[in-house]
């Protein structure tokens, strides 16, 4: 793995250490509890797996590069103003005149999934192409880290090209890859999907997955999170990483043993959306950072137990300061 490389220069003037790419979207979210039939007042935040993750990467002092496209409209300016406010370098995030940037709207539930409505057919979002990536190579093949998640690929041909692009950049040139399987199924069904991430899971170091769309790609039945881990590092990565909600997180290394961290506890599940997002950012700040696995983990929880008590994907994502003092407060260590 080449994690451990120095924090390398992207484009100039620019240190990139982590690259990410997919669709960031304008999200409407419920501002009260209740289901979207009943959803009358709503807040405007920004949404999409790969820059929620970004975020809590930027967050915690990484240097982070989004590739994507939005529209040019108002939605993409406003996406684009959050990230580069955030300090995510967005040299790579294409203004698209020919299609609107996708949005979601979803609800607020204290009980149950949430439901969340796309808005993002034929989006500037979704018309990511390998030409993107190529654009962006430099800033790919310089950076420490990749991470790309399986909503990219499921959201069209293009975007599944550009992914795999990118995974093979980024390879070629000795940049850790990681992957979360990010399993949607409004975006396209069981069967595509596994065959799919199969494919990529096939050629990456790292795999994160909660334990339902792991047991999915991994085709197995069993819900023992060392046993389906097991599975899922057969695809090939050197590490898979188990979001197990309150159940804490898992990593398997090839070759080692199961490690598991409890979950921080959250007094307030304010909004769940996005918690999974921010795991995967802690887990790759603290895996660039050099942390044991263990550390890893203990972060990963963290940022998603943050995000959970805050309402929009990112808006609970903590800062350097904000995740020690609580790792120091109500860490699992204290826990116990
Ligand atoms: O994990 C949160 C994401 O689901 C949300 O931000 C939107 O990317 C998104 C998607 O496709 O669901």
């Amino acid at each position: 793995m080449a994690e451990q490389s120095s924090a390398s220069q992207g484009q100039p003037g620019r240190w990139v250490e982590v690259v990410t790419l997919g669709e960031v979207l304008g999200a409407f979210v419920a501002s009260d509890y209740g289901p979207l039939a009943e959803a009358t007042r709503f807040e405007r935040h920004v949404a999409g797996a790969e820059a929620n993750t970004a975020v809590t990467l930027a967050r915690l002092d990484h240097a982070v590069a989004f590739v994507g496209r939005v529209g040019s409209d108002g939605i993409g300016l406003s996406v684009r103003r959050r990230l580069r406010a955030e300090g995510i370098d967005v040299g790579h995030l294409a203004v698209d005149p020919g299609a609107p940037t996708g949005i979601l709207i979803r609800d607020r539930r204290g009980l149950g999934p949430s439901e969340v409505t796309y808005h993002r057919t034929d989006s500037a979002g979704s018309r990511l192409s390998p030409d993107d990536v190529e654009e962006a190579r430099r800033t790919i093949a310089a950076a420490r880290w990749l991470h790309v998640t399986g909503i990219t690929p499921a959201l069209s041909e293009s975007g599944r090209a550009a992914v795999e692009r990118a995974i093979e950049l980024a390879s070629d040139a000795g940049v850790t890859v990681s992957l979360d399987l990010n399993v949607r199924r409004k975006l396209w069904d069981e069967d595509r999907a596994t065959a799919v991430l199969r494919g990529l899971a096939a050629r990456v170091d790292v795999v994160l997955a909660g334990d339902d769309e792991a047991r999915l790609v991994a085709g197995v039945q069993t819900t023992e999170p060392a046993a389906v881990a097991a599975s899922l590092l057969e695809l090939g990565s050197q590490l898979v990483v188990l979001k197990l909600g309150a159940a804490g997180a898992m990593v398997v290394e090839r070759g080692g043993q199961a490690i598991r961290r409890p979950a921080l506890p959250v007094r307030a599940v304010v909004d769940p959306v996005g918690a999974g997002d921010a795991f995967c950012g802690g887990f790759i700040a603290a895996r660039l950072d050099g942390a044991p696995l263990e550390r890893c983990l203990d972060v990963a929880n963290a940022c998603g137990a943050a995000t959970v008590a805050a309402l929009g994907d990112m808006t609970g994502s903590p800062t350097t300061d904000e995740l020690e003092r609580l790792l120091a407060t109500s860490g699992p260590d204290v826990m116990r």
